[in-house]
């Protein structure tokens, strides 16, 4: 594969903008090397400004569950941008996603739209502390639920890619009020519980890790968080910006069973465009403005052009009751092939997969929290990244990270990926 392209491009933007990106985790530095300009999209495949051909596991982060320029999403924008694409006032297609949304996901009576996840899970957390009046919040080491500063304080995703956990910028009196856990593990809960009583305003937590990996919930962990925050009066939000609409209908609620009291999505909700949303029930609701005094709010949120891209990705995994079973079965095919192709090279390594998410793992031991996920040979991981790379195959650029399988990749696809596998395997 030749990048010479790419590698002009690179140099334009870094002069124009910091790092050449703008989101950090696209530069590369977690794997080195020059990043990857895309040309365009199409189904499983991306086109780099190179011309060459990729096929796509991580779909921009997770929205493209149906595809790149998915015809259904593509025809609403069409249509709906001849419309005007924002006005700062209400608009029927609005009601229309939300209705849709609600009826998808359980345990909630209304939502309100945004503009990316770090707003959805933002303005959750402040609604929690609104609704309880309690200041402090637990999150879990190495999740990952944004940029907002409550939320830097050993953050996953690209934060840990540039190992430094609390990022500067966040002030002390921020920190002291966001509590770190240890992901599956419920006792490091209660013991925040036990040390800081009636201040926890919410527990938030990535109810599938994605930002460390893959990293599924450990039987009991998610009914463990809800009962403690029962008994604790505090708010149990489900940060399913990955997972929402991705692991089944009604995201991880529906999967595994459990009830959050907010819940937030982001990725999948916008079909592509920037959209992050956060749904509760009424009771929790009715504190956030204009109903109550918490306040939130955002010029282009909800706005008609997103909303139609949403609203055409949702109704499609409403109505195809396959879809989900279909992903499902791609990502285990994949897992059975990338595995049995590590092994016939005696290559130490675990994979985590839930539904259509899935990660590699260049470590002998479970990956089962931040611990153990940062306890991989990223050294391995490295020329296991730019191997597929040079084989035609795009994999998330960071160890930290979770790859995102798309309904549009055939099963040729997924041979063509385990066959990279095998090759690159040799070298690992
Ligand atoms: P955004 O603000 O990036 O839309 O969403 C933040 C967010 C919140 N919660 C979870 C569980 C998330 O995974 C994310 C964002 N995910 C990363 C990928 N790990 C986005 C990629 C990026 O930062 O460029």
């Amino acid at each position: 594969m030749k990048y010479q392209r790419s590698s002009q491009l690179f140099i334009a933007a870094s002069e124009v903008i910091p790092g050449g990106v703008n989101s950090p985790v696209r530069a590369f530095k977690a794997v080195g090397g020059t990043p990857v300009f895309v040309a365009k999209a199409k189904g499983a495949y991306l086109y780099d400004a190179d011309g060459n051909r990729l096929i796509d596991y991580i779909n921009s982060w997770g929205p493209m569950i149906l595809g790149h320029a998915f015809p259904p999403v593509i025809e609403a924008l069409v249509e709906k941008a001849k419309l005007g694409t924002s006005f700062g006032m209400p608009t029927e297609i609005e009601t229309q996603i939300a209705e849709l949304a609600i009826s998808m996901v359980p345990n909630v009576d209304q939502i309100r739209f945004v503009n990316s996840g770090t707003e959805a899970c933002m303005s959750a957390i402040r609604l929690a502390r609104g609704f309880s009046g309690k200041e402090k919040i637990i999150k879990f080491a190495g999740c990952y639920h944004g940029h907002s500063d409550s939320f830097l304080i050993q953050a996953g995703s690209g934060a840990v890619t540039f190992g430094s956990p609390n990022s500067p910028g966040v002030t002390k009196g921020t920190a002291k009020d966001t509590l770190l856990a240890v992901y599956n593990d419920l006792d490091s809960v209660t013991k925040l519980f036990e040390s800081n009583p009636s201040e926890i305003a919410c527990i938030i937590v990535e109810p599938v890790a994605g930002n460390m990996g893959c990293i599924p919930p450990q039987p009991g962990f998610l009914k463990g968080l809800r009962d403690l925050c029962d008994a604790h009066q505090s708010i149990l939000v489900f940060d399913e910006v990955m997972t929402g609409f991705r692991l089944a209908k009604g995201g991880v609620q529906e999967l595994y069973g459990v009830n959050a009291d907010i819940i937030c999505f982001g990725k999948v909700i916008g079909g592509g465009l920037p959209v992050g949303a956060f749904a509760a029930r009424h009771e929790v609701m009715a504190h956030l403005a204009p109903l109550g005094p918490v306040y939130q709010a955002g010029t282009l949120s909800g706005n008609p052009l997103a909303m139609a891209a949403g609203y055409a990705m949702l109704k499609v995994l409403d109505t195809d009751i396959e879809v989900f079973d279909r992903l499902a079965k791609k990502t285990a095919y994949l897992h059975q092939g990338i595995s049995k192709a590590l092994s016939a090279h005696q290559i130490p390594h675990t994979i985590n997969r839930v539904g259509s998410m899935i990660s590699v793992h260049f470590s002998e031991t479970p990956v089962v929290d931040f611990e153990t996920a940062a306890k991989g040979n990223n050294d391995r991981f490295k020329t296991f990244f730019h191997g597929l790379l040079n084989e035609g195959i795009y994999i998330a650029p960071s160890a930290f990270e979770s790859w995102f399988i798309t309904d549009a990749l055939t099963y040729h696809d997924l041979d063509k990926t385990i066959a990279a596998v095998e090759k690159v395997a040799k070298s690992l």
